[in-house]
């Protein structure tokens, strides 16, 4: 995959920018065994660059379509061998109809559902499952690093419209404010991805070191992605924030008009412009239906708060 990230991101500084708020699927490179989902993407990665980018004859355009279609056929259709160390299908195919508890990973690992946007031995040293008291959980401990890993899974926002999950940030790099390019480092941030694999739109949920909660704003460095702050300063010790953001309403209230379907989720913490340390942690990822306020309605919050 590394071939296809456009050129511009070859350059250490351009990339280390762009893959802040651009954490998608049109980059990501998987750090474990492969899944469904990798070939299917390819696959339609590799009709793209066939149809606009190579000018292939039409005659063998149609050709490579009849076989990725019968290729996604026999995907959907045949039967998978239950693989027990393949957290990726437990993820995909649970019920309801996604969460990630990291339960399935052994601790010490690097999640193997989850795939890096960026360098993946640089992700294999930020993030890791760690365990205590029985309860398996995401750690991540970046320094002087900026790497992101993500999970795909396609859903209509208005069947899912809220993102469940729970974490904690330890240390946060000092100064960093999200809003401006040379300071742009969280601690913890998790984004909902949308619309496309190739140019998604995303709203980055961040734990700040110095923002206001209930800041948001443009992102500085992409284009298509907001960001929106739900947490400022460390956690207690031992102590587990739990989020509820009704994404769906975000997504309009920031962008102004429908979304499309939700691609993913991805997550972040990251030191690098600040040349510091950011450790966090991560768990109970869930996709919920109902109609949780928006976190950007004061008065809505406050119901909701009340209400959990
Ligand atoms: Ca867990």
């Amino acid at each position: 995959m590394l071939n296809n990230v456009p050129p511009r991101y070859h350059s250490p500084r351009r990339r280390a920018n762009a893959t802040k708020e651009r954490p998608f699927f049109s980059g990501l490179h998987s750090a474990g065994p492969s899944s469904i989902h990798a070939p299917i993407r390819n696959g339609l990665f590799e009709m793209v660059r066939t149809q606009l980018g190579q000018q292939k004859r039409v005659g063998e355009v149609r050709v490579r379509v009849a076989r990725f279609m019968a290729f996604l056929l026999v995907c959907v259709l045949a039967p998978r061998a239950a693989d027990p160390d393949d957290g990726r299908a437990q993820t995909l195919q649970g019920s309801p109809p996604f969460q990630e508890t990291f339960q399935q990973y052994p601790a010490g690992v690097f999640p193997s559902g989850w795939q890096v946007r960026g360098n993946a031995a640089t992700a294999q040293t930020v993030y890791h499952i760690a365990e205590k008291e029985g309860n398996r959980f995401l750690h991540a401990y970046a320094k002087n690093q900026d790497v992101q890993i993500g999970i795909e899974y396609v859903c209509k926002p208005q069947d899912y419209p809220i993102l469940r999950w729970r974490w904690r940030a330890t240390k946060l790099p000092p100064g960093a404010n999200e809003r401006a390019k040379k300071t742009n480092d969280s601690a913890a941030a998790v984004y909902v991805i949308f619309d496309s694999s190739l140019v998604p739109r995303a709203i980055k949920y961040v734990w700040s070191s110095t923002l206001a909660v209930g800041t948001r704003f443009d992102s500085p460095v992409y284009w298509r992605a907001k960001v929106i702050v739900l947490q400022r300063g460390p956690a207690e010790p031992g102590e587990w924030r739990q989020e509820s953001v009704n994404f769906y309403q975000d997504y309009k209230d920031l962008f102004g008009f429908e979304p499309g379907e939700v691609r993913g989720i991805a997550v972040l913490s990251d030191s690098d412009t600040m040349t510091s340390v950011s450790e966090a942690a991560y768990d109970d990822f869930m996709l919920l239906p109902g109609k949780t306020p928006s976190r950007l309605n004061p008065a809505a919050a406050a119901v909701t708060l009340s209400l959990m």
